[in-house]
């Protein structure tokens, strides 16, 4: 495959699939300046200083238009950027080439993409590019410490996923940078991507699927964690009576006062018209519910990754007929009753695959974290406060973030006197800890 590494007039490299979209792409990233408040307070409130000035933040995640304002955002601030895209599927080309054009170098390019690794230089007809995979193959083999030594350079990471290896690499010693996790610990990402997020995607991706009347029908939502809780709440909101499941007792009493009904998955499978798995954990819905449910019933997953619908169970089933009706949305036939379901997105997170994501104003929020605690590891690189471990993002910076998106909405803070401020009533440590503490 050719692989031609570009350069933009100002002499960035990127590799984009087509750089005529760049105007449309400029176009919707201004349209997502306005939903994305953090990042654009963040602008005003630090522009001015450029505190990033001789940073070089390298940055890997779906290179869409989101993520343009978040990187827009960090050029703003002063740094110089390289971005790779994380999955081919979710690159956005316009964003892309926007980016490439006018801010940023982007790499695209579906091989690394796909495979994660440094391209065969004989697979490049562009002989500039062949040279400069040679050298890199090279240095490799004679100096394997060359790659460990830019680590050592590296002030800090800031991270969203592969969390758990982090934490690992910090139990074996192997870990050789600081990071600042922006997990589910952090409120402005945990109650407003997970929650808000879906309560938003799960109709708005039910609908793109299908346009099936939600009033009136059956759903059921597997867990009422925060994903849950949003899924639960626009399903009612639309005029669907919801069924939730849950293996925690508070939060099924909590789904029970909500005006949920509470029922393990078996007791209603064959009464339930939509079914939406949440809870993070594996084989929620297994291929013998799927032979009880009703004809057409809906089946998809809007938790985690793609183990929670038993996929290999329907797709081995004897007999079964799959039909797609169009990418993403497919009917599952049995052979003895030819009764069928519909299954969304294959069984991954329906969100992403039947709707386009979260909105930039639920993004923002987690951008504004990532900004925020890019901005801390920089401006402490010599301080000596962060170790080589992880960390969560301290609380005041996560309110920081919170007030950053008030005003977009609004909102304004009630201020206390000193006096109400260091009164206190309740005690601040016990037993209890929100759902999202406990991971
Ligand atoms: P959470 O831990 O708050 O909630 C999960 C709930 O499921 C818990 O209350 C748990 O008791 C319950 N549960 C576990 N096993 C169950 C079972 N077998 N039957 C019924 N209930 C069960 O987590 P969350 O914040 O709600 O996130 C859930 C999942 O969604 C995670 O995997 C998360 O990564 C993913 N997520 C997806 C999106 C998206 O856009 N699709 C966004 C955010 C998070
Ligand atoms: N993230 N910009 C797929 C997203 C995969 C993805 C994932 C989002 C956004 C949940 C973040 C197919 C963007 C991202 C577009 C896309 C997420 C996983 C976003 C929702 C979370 C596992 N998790 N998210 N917008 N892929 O919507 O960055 O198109």
């Amino acid at each position: 495959m050719a692989l031609l590494v570009e350069k933009s007039t100002s002499g960035r490299e990127y590799k984009v699939k087509d750089m005529s979209q760049a105007d449309f792409g400029r176009l919707e990233i201004e349209l997502a300046e306005v939903e994305m408040p953090g990042l654009m307070a963040s602008r005003t409130e630090f522009g001015p200083s450029q505190p990033f000035r001789g940073a070089k933040i390298t940055g890997s995640l779906h290179m869409n238009i989101q993520t343009a304002v978040l990187i827009e955002t960090l050029t703003a601030l002063g740094a110089e950027v390289r971005w790779c895209s994380s999955n081919v599927f979710s690159t956005q080309d316009h964003a892309a080439a926007a980016i490439a054009r006018d801010s940023a170098g982007v790499k695209a390019e579906e091989e690394f993409a796909k495979n994660g690794t440094i391209p065969d230089p004989t697979s490049t007809n562009n002989v500039d590019f062949q040279l400069v995979l040679t050298i890199i193959k090279a240095s490799l083999m004679t100096d394997p410490l060359r790659y460990t030594k830019m680590k050592e350079r590296l002030v800090g990471v800031s991270a969203i996923t592969g969390v758990n290896r982090l934490y690992q690499m910090q139990a074996n010693g192997t870990l050789i940078f600081p990071v600042i996790n922006i997990n589910n610990d952090t409120f402005t990402k945990k109650e407003i991507d997970n929650l808000y997020g879906c309560r938003h995607s799960l109709p708005y991706g039910l609908m793109t699927a299908t346009n099936f009347m939600i009033a009136g029908k059956v759903v059921l939502v597997a867990g009422y964690g925060d994903v849950g809780k949003g899924c639960a709440a626009s399903m009612k909101q639309a005029g669907a009576r919801v069924i939730v499941t849950e293996d925690d007792p508070t939060l099924a009493l909590q789904a029970t006062m909500e005006g949920f009904q509470v029922f393990p998955l078996e007791d209603v499978v064959s009464n339930v018209d939509i079914f939406v798995t949440t809870t993070g954990k594996k084989d929620i819905i297994m291929v013998d519910h799927m032979l009880k449910m009703k004809n057409n019933a809906i089946v998809c997953n809007i938790g985690h990754l793609d183990n929670e619908i038993d996929m290999h169970g329907l797709k081995t089933f004897p007999g079964v007929k799959r039909i797609t009706i169009k990418p993403q949305t497919d009917r599952w036939v049995f052979p003895d009753t030819n009764s069928g379901i519909i299954v969304l997105a294959e069984g991954r997170l329906m969100n992403l695959g039947c709707a386009t994501g979260h909105p930039s104003f639920v993004m923002s929020c987690s951008f504004t974290n990532q900004v925020i605690a890019q901005l801390e590891l920089w401006n402490e690189r010599s301080s000596g406060k962060y170790e080589k471990k992880v960390y969560v993002l301290p609380k005041h910076l996560d309110e920081k973030v919170a007030a950053l998106h008030l005003g977009k909405l609004g909102a304004k803070l009630t201020k206390l006197t000193k006096d109400q401020a260091d009164y206190i009533s309740v005690p601040v440590e016990g037993p209890y800890k929100p759902a999202h503490y406990r991971y």
